[in-house]
């Protein structure tokens, strides 16, 4: 876990960080004739020449189908696939490959063990405990389950700093909780959530937890066995690596007692068109040819990570945070939307009179990519009482001079809009 301590004695030295900007290619774009400020980390990271690179070796080289071919190819591509389970267990610090199965996504993952759970465990007269910070794909498909089964939403509440109210934490969890769904950064506030707490009381009470990490892995250490936690879900294109590749971890309890979630080649054992055996797990929960490159190409994203050092990462992140907030939060009219205890380095901020939209075309403009709209957490903005926000969040290729680019751009907004 991100300790604020530790990271207040870290400092990344300016020419480290220029080193690691070096390692990105597209940073070294303009956009209507000015670099590229890349401010938008929390919907996609940009890619280190690394990943890059070994996405075109696999196509050039190695293409080929896995578990499937005997022949040299194949194989090495089965292998090589493998080992980018092996590297996501390490780096997540889960206790087996097995544990990891490879998913579209976040989104993909939740939806998994949603459907999953629909099917074993909801009924009507159970809760699915939700927090009001979640990202939609965090409460969509827990209304698909409860659509189905009968069972009914529970949600935690947010404070005015956006941080989850626990006040009142032995009333959240009962006899009727069958899982709580948790985020453990949000992605439009930046709190980090006390997730570890969170398991340990649901676990008291028998409760099993899913943890969506799509805004965690990419920015502070997380051990999948400190945490203890039944499910975390994270998509690899926020830590670098590819599209279309993410991981589920589950406890291998949860991955025997589930029924599959979709049928297809790869995922059984055999067939008869009486009774079909499934494979065992992970594989019966990845039917069909999977995204093969992708996983390797996410194997190449976590050991870049893991070179640089995710708490050095975590450090330069959390001055840019710092920084940021304090530039931001001095230009009158600036309102700053989360402003939690523990944040990783998300801001979320409005500008009073000027729509978020029209601040996100005039930074565009100065060829600063940041995040307008409701951030797919339309409860979030509901509870402050706005449609929308603008968001810069920060990667570790970001430069304090970036800030100054976007503060500037705000400032040019406001002169535009106001006169
Ligand atoms: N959960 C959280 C907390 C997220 O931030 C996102 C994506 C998802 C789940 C879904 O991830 P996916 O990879 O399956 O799409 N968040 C954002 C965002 O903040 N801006 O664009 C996508």
């Amino acid at each position: 876990m991100t300790n604020p301590s530790l990271l207040a004695s870290v400092t990344v030295p300016e020419e480290v960080v220029a080193a690691w900007r070096a390692d990105f290619p597209i940073l070294h774009r303009t956009v209507y004739g000015k670099p590229l400020v890349y401010l938008d980390n929390a919907a996609t990271t940009q890619k280190p020449r690394v990943v890059i690179e070994t996405l075109q070796h696999f196509y050039s080289e190695l293409n080929s189908n896995v578990h499937r071919g005997v022949y040299y190819l194949s194989e090495q591509a089965t292998e090589l696939y493998e080992d980018a389970r092996r590297t996501v267990q390490r780096f997540i610090g889960a206790a087996s490959p097995q544990e990891i199965v490879f998913v579209r996504g976040t989104t993909e993952a939740i939806n998994l063990v949603a459907h999953c759970m629909a099917r074993t465990r909801l009924r009507a007269g159970l809760e699915i405990l939700l927090t009001q910070m979640e990202h939609h794909s965090n409460i969509v498909p827990w209304q698909l389950a409860a659509e189905q089964t009968g069972a009914r939403l529970r949600v935690i509440p947010i404070t005015a700093s956006g941080e989850l109210k626990l006040d009142h934490e032995d009333e959240l969890f009962t006899e009727r909780t069958a899982l709580l769904a948790v985020v453990h950064v949000s992605n439009s506030l930046g709190t980090i959530n006390p997730v570890r707490e969170l398991i340990g009381k649901a676990h008291e009470y028998g409760i099993p937890v899913l943890v969506d990490g799509a805004q965690a892995v990419a920015h502070l250490p997380v051990n999948i066995q400190e945490l203890d936690c039944d499910f975390y879900a994270f998509s690899g294109h926020k830590v670098y690596g590819p599209t279309g590749i993410g991981v589920l971890y589950a406890k291998r309890y949860w991955l025997e007692e589930f029924p599959p979630y979709q049928g297809g080649g790869d995922m059984i054992r055999s067939v008869t068109f009486e009774r079909t055996l499934y494979n065992e797990v992970p594989y019966k929960f990845e039917a069909g040819t999977p995204n093969i490159a992708g996983a390797i190409g996410l194997k190449a994203a976590l050991e870049y990570v893991q070179s640089l050092g995710l708490e050095r990462i975590a450090a330069h992140e959390q001055q840019l945070l710092a920084y940021a907030t304090e530039q931001l939060e001095s230009i009158p009219g600036v309102r700053i939307i989360g402003t939690a205890r523990h944040k990783a380095s998300i801001v979320s901020f409005t500008v009073e009179g000027i729509h978020p939209h029209d601040l996100g075309t005039i930074a565009d403009r100065e060829g600063i990519a940041i995040r307008v709209g409701h951030h797919c957490t339309q409860p979030v903005m509901d509870f402050f009482g706005i449609p929308a926000t603008a968001r810069a969040s920060f990667a570790l290729y970001n430069t304090p001079e970036e800030i100054d680019r976007l503060v500037a751009a705000v400032q040019k907004a406001i002169e535009l809009f106001r006169g």
